[in-house]
């Protein structure tokens, strides 16, 4: 296998296919991209990948971007590591596609509203947008919560890559007071991936990218917004 490389930034959703990468088993190296000097948006960067986002995934002498293709290339290459259940249907492998779009497109949105909202509409505006997608997530986390009574994963008794999206998720606006604790499996999933070493490995390598960053002074904290 040539040199695995993720791109990717600390508290992104980097971390879901880092995670992935870890379970796996695959050796890898994780280059920061600085979000505040615009380096996810310079032609270096679009020449991986041209949406300008992290991650990206260089394996295999391809350079892979969004979290649902890598789940799904790093699943079909590492059979033996079960990142995926092994489904015997097209309709039971379009479910797998459906609950990891399901984080990429549903939530991830949502998150994106409730963690940075001045992005959405101006910081006057902030506190709206982030109510409105508090709201609006509260529908999903309850869908997550129903699901996990037949936990303890997503899917039941074995653990898989879609955990590895839902943590994302729910570390992310934990993180900006969503609240978190009026959904106890989903928070006691959230307490068990941190257990986990992949997860653990993971984090400190995002760590390894926040001090990289504090020590070029371009550490990025979006600023706390009341609803
Ligand atoms: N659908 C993409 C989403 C990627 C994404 O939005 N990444 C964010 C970080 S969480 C990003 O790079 N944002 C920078 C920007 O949009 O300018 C995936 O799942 O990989």
């Amino acid at each position: 296998m040539t040199e695995t490389i993720l791109y990717s930034a600390p508290g992104t959703c980097g971390r879901v296919s880092a995670i992935v990468l870890e379970e796996a088993g695959v050796p890898f190296e994780t280059r920061v991209i600085r979000f505040l000097k615009g380096e996810h948006k310079s032609p270096a960067f679009k020449e991986k990948n041209p949406k300008g986002k992290v991650p990206a995934l260089e394996i295999d002498g391809a350079v892979l971007t969004e979290n649902v293709a890598i789940i799904r290339y790093l699943a079909a290459r590492f059979p033996e590591k079960a990142l995926l259940p092994k489904t015997s249907t097209l309709a039971e492998d379009a479910e797998i596609t459906a609950d990891l779009c399901f984080c990429s497109a549903t939530l991830h949105p949502l998150v994106t509203r409730i963690r940075m909202p001045q992005f959405f509409a101006g910081p006057e505006n902030a506190s709206v947008v982030k109510k409105m997608g508090c709201d609006a997530m509260r529908e999903y986390f309850q869908l997550v919560e129903d699901r996990l009574a037949e936990g303890p994963w997503w899917y039941g008794d074995a653990w898989s890559a879609m955990d590895a999206y839902l943590y994302w998720v729910f570390w992310r606006v934990e993180g900006a007071d969503f609240p978190v604790k009026d959904y106890p499996r989903f928070y006691d999933h959230a307490r068990r991936m941190e257990q986990r070493p992949s997860v653990q490995r993971a984090l400190e390598r995002e760590d390894r990218m926040t001090a990289q960053l504090e020590s070029e002074g371009l550490a990025f904290t979006p600023p706390r917004v009341s609803t």
